[in-house]
């Protein structure tokens, strides 16, 4: 497949996507949708990725649905948005969420409405001062989707995610990461070289134990204390037979980094 409006590249265990429709600030279009869908499906089966990226190209990250891309008009035809969100929004988040390798997301600009959304569906949110988050759905009477209503109350408290939500106050990156919204915000100069050393990390991380990580951190957020010891139980003896646990520790004993190779 030829991409239009996304780059794609995967190199030295780090694949790269970056939202590319800059004058749009990168909205969501249907065509854009089917490029993330095959490029994600290419970050799955390539063994040898062991973190992706997702950024936006120019000055913002993503601003949602590109309310242009269809025709919605005062006392024009109805537009059927949940199959929107059943084809593209629903499982873009689920690709993300369920990827078996870290998801870094580097938050370069505004990010509104799904765009906003999206970042929070990443494993690791790492943004620029100047960059935002908007929870636009309210200005054009619609709800929080791509997930916003799960991750928002979970990540901030239900008080401020009725609050973003209901009003649609853009979020600065500072306050975002005071809030615990996100991971970091940093200096807009030193966002690329922040993402990159955490690229750098992970593309040599016990990538199997970072995936399982995520899954029982997932797992977490509808289990009891009972089922979440038993998953972590099992996970644990999973990992424990792997080759990155027994790596870990010789490296340890021998006093040495260790050579992960993320299985
Ligand atoms: O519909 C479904 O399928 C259901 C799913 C819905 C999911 C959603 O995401 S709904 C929410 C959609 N998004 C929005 O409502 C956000 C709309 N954008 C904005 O509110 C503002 O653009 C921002 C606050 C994000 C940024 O403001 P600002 O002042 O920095 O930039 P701007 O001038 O508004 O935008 C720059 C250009 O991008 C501009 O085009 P122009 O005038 O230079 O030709 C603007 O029209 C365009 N643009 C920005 N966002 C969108 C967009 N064009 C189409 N759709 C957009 N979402």
């Amino acid at each position: 497949m030829t991409y239009e409006s996304i780059l794609f590249e995967s190199a030295g265990g780090v694949a790269r996507i970056t939202l590319n429709r800059p004058d749009r600030l990168n909205s969501f279009t249907s065509a854009m949708h089917a490029e993330l869908r095959d490029a994600l499906a290419q970050v799955k089966a390539d063994a040898g990725a062991r973190a992706l990226l997702l950024t936006g190209a120019g000055r913002g990250f993503c601003a949602g649905q590109d309310l242009s891309d269809r025709a919605v008009a005062p006392g024009g035809a109805a537009v059927d948005l949940g199959a929107s969100i059943e084809a593209n929004y629903g499982p873009l988040v689920l690709a993300l969420r369920s990827l078996p390798l870290p998801v870094v997301c580097a938050v370069n600009g505004v990010a509104a409405g799904a765009g906003a959304n999206i970042a929070l569906a990443c494993d690791i949110v790492i943004a620029a001062k100047s960059a935002s988050f908007i929870q636009a759905f309210c200005r054009i009477g619609l709800i929080p989707d791509s997930g916003g209503t799960y991750f928002l109350p979970r990540l901030v408290g239900t008080a401020r995610a009725m609050g973003l939500a209901m009003l649609g106050d853009k979020l600065s990156a500072q306050q975002a990461e005071h809030w615990g919204l996100i991971w970091k915000c940093v200096e807009d100069a030193e966002l690329k070289p922040s993402v990159e050393a955490l690229l750098e990390y992970f593309a040599h991380a016990p990538t199997r134990g970072l995936a399982a990580t995520k899954r029982a951190l997932h797992a977490s957020e509808t289990a009891a204390l009972e089922a979440q010891l038993a998953l972590e139980r099992d996970v644990q003896r999973e990992l424990g037979y792997g080759d990155d646990y027994r790596e870990g520790v010789a490296a340890f004993i021998g006093k040495r980094a260790p050579h992960f190779t993320g299985r």
